[in-house]
């Protein structure tokens, strides 16, 4: 392997003709490996590079468009007490971190604006571009609530932590062996601190998984849902949530063997035509200062989710023609329910020494409260599989996120909530794609707002998909019949698309180039030191969460990462 290009025959290849183009006084940084995205994925190639006993001196530089907004990489912002205390709360969180990834121009025109306001101009042609909006989408084929979140730990930082292991149909297009799989999974549940038996003494999780245990068949598998999170030893009436931090371990603290630039822009990979398969280097844009970066190593790994690391490439000029297609994202059921009487009733009599000798102390703290249930008993966290007869994967948990708050309507210990998660048929023509050669071609409007070529989603849920849709919302009724009533306003509903941010795909590995961008290492095809990272890279229709399954896959990519490093640089 070899890097032949200096810097400044890179930047001054890169710049000639760019708004950038501004003189060859530019940074450089020099690593083994550069890690574009700070998210779960991100941290997970950084850990397991630099904790490779076989490549001791590997060196890692991780680049990330948005801040640090904690003092710990990349921490879960619900380990905050406040919002474990409040998690109404936290729908704001999340609300304020989501970006959304292509909207479609609105119509501005006011009729109500009297007086000498600007109007914009009637039918001439033009199209009034604000806020990052996107003329090319077209409004039925978009993933209307698909968002990205820019910060160090990305959607870590505010994700619900559910790890369930997928069902062999969810996993089947997957072209790693299913022994090594296995093995994979195990270090990926260990990396994210998953568990499913830290909420097994809440009054709420036992009566509502029990409910669930007692009024479903026995082939529905109801149990508590696998999290990666752990109940704190020093007050067990917090939990700490994993985030990317949990993932990286302690390898922020190995001196210069890691860097992590924030607000730093991965803008493009370098390439040269006298070896088509080696990248070069990385063109990053520091935000804070305006000014061109660039990297060398000798592997780079684009981790920037499953819309951002297509968007990288595309930006690249790497862009296959898989690039961007078989788009799948999860359909979402989601209600909410009022716990019904007998539930309640159960815990008030219930012949649980450990909950009678709670409720006793509850009771004497607020006499008057008709509930026996204390206010620290923690939420549901329950889960039921996805299995071949109902297809889909349920939650039926307690949890915000950019909506699901409960607000003054009830009281929030009695409510339950229910998310259900359904597949979507894989088809190549759904695809989230990119204008080109946008280094020469400045489209004003076809970037986002941070400059990068503009995502357009075209997809489509299928016949087959619609089917599968309508039996799951007969299912999470269904299900919700045994809890309770409905909270007004929180009635059985299909949330927007993309509002479960998992989409898949957009970089799946395969062993066949014609049908995937990388290999089962990651690897993107015809490269020698280019690696993909992220939901993006699973070729299968799940309707289970993906980070477990994503982390799984970039751990075998990092085996292919460490025997690149291993071998001799030439010069
Ligand atoms: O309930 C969560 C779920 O666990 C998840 O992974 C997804 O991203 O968001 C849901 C809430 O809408």
């Amino acid at each position: 392997m070899s890097i032949r290009l200096t810097p400044d025959a890179v930047y001054e290849r890169l710049t000639s003709g760019t708004p950038n183009g501004a003189g060859l006084e530019v940074p450089l940084y020099d690593y083994d490996v550069v890690i574009a995205g700070s998210g779960p994925i991100g941290c997970a190639y950084a850990r397991t590079i630099l904790e490779d006993p076989t490549i001791p001196d590997a060196r890692v530089l991780m680049v990330e468009i948005g801040s640090q907004d904690s003092s710990v990489i990349g921490e879960h912002h619900k380990n905050s007490i406040k919002f474990q205390k409040d998690i109404d709360a936290f729908v704001n969180v999340i609300k304020a971190a989501l970006q959304d990834v292509s909207v479609p121009p609105g119509d501005t025109y006011i009729p109500t604006l009297v007086g000498n306001g600007w109007t914009p101009p009637v039918n001439n042609g033009t199209q009034l571009i604000f806020q990052g909006s996107n003329p090319n989408q077209i409004r039925e084929l978009n993933l209307k609530a698909s968002a990205v979140t820019r910060t160090v730990g990305g959607m870590a930082t505010h994700w619900t932590c559910a790890c369930p292991t997928p069902h062999p149909e969810e996993i089947r297009n997957n072209p790693i062996p299913q022994a090594e799989r296995d093995s994979l999974f195990q270090r990926a549940r260990e990396l994210l601190n998953v568990h499913n038996d830290q909420y097994e003494f809440s009054m709420r999780h036992t009566t509502v998984k029990d409910t669930l245990l007692e009024t479903l068949p026995a082939g529905r598998n109801v149990q508590s849902l696998p999290l990666a999170v752990e109940r704190r030893s020093d007050n067990p009436a917090y939990v700490t949530w994993s985030g990317s931090n949990t993932v990286l371990g302690d390898v922020a603290s190995y001196g210069d063997r890691f860097k992590l630039l924030s607000e730093t822009r991965f803008t493009k990979l370098i390439l040269d035509n006298d070896t088509p398969n080696l990248i070069q280097g990385a063109l990053l844009r520091d935000l804070g200062n305006d000014r061109d970066v660039l990297a060398q190593a000798k592997a780079y790994v684009i981790a920037t989710g499953a819309v951002g690391t297509p968007q990288v490439l595309a930006n690249s000029g790497i862009y296959p023609d898989t690039l961007g297609r078989n788009l799948c994202e999860q359909s979402l059921a989601f209600c909410q329910v009022v716990m019904t009487p007998e539930m309640i009733d159960s815990i008030t009599n219930s012949t649980n020494a450990d909950w009678q000798r709670r409720i006793a102390i509850h009771k004497a703290s607020h006499p008057t409260d008709p509930l026996p249930i204390p206010f620290n008993d923690p939420e549901p966290q329950v889960m039921i599989p996805y299995t071949t007869d109902f297809p889909w994967h349920c939650q039926v948990h307690r949890d915000a996120f950019s909506y699901g708050d409960v607000g003054p309507r009830a009281d929030a210990r009695v409510v339950v909530d229910l998310r259900f998660f359904g597949k979507q048929e894989i088809n190549p023509n759904n695809r989230v794609y990119f204008p080109q050669n946008l280094a020469r071609d400045w489209i004003p409007g076809n970037t986002d707002i941070y400059g990068m070529p503009q995502a357009t989603f075209e997809v489509q849920r299928s016949h087959l998909d619609s089917v599968n849709d309508q039996k799951m919302m007969r299912d999470l009724c269904a299900v919700a019949d045994e809890l309770g009533a409905y909270l007004p306003g929180s009635n059985p509903q299909f949330m927007d698309p993309g509002l479960a941010l998992h989409i898949t795909g957009t970089t799946r590995i395969g062993d066949d180039p014609t049908t995937s961008v990388a290999d089962r290492s990651s690897r993107v095809h015809g490269f020698t030191n280019l690696f993909v990272g992220g939901n993006g890279c699973i070729p299968d229709s799940t309707s289970s969460n993906p980070t477990l399954t994503s982390v799984m896959i970039a751990l075998k990519a990092c085996e292919a990462v460490s025997e690149l490093l291993r071998q001799p640089t030439t010069a």
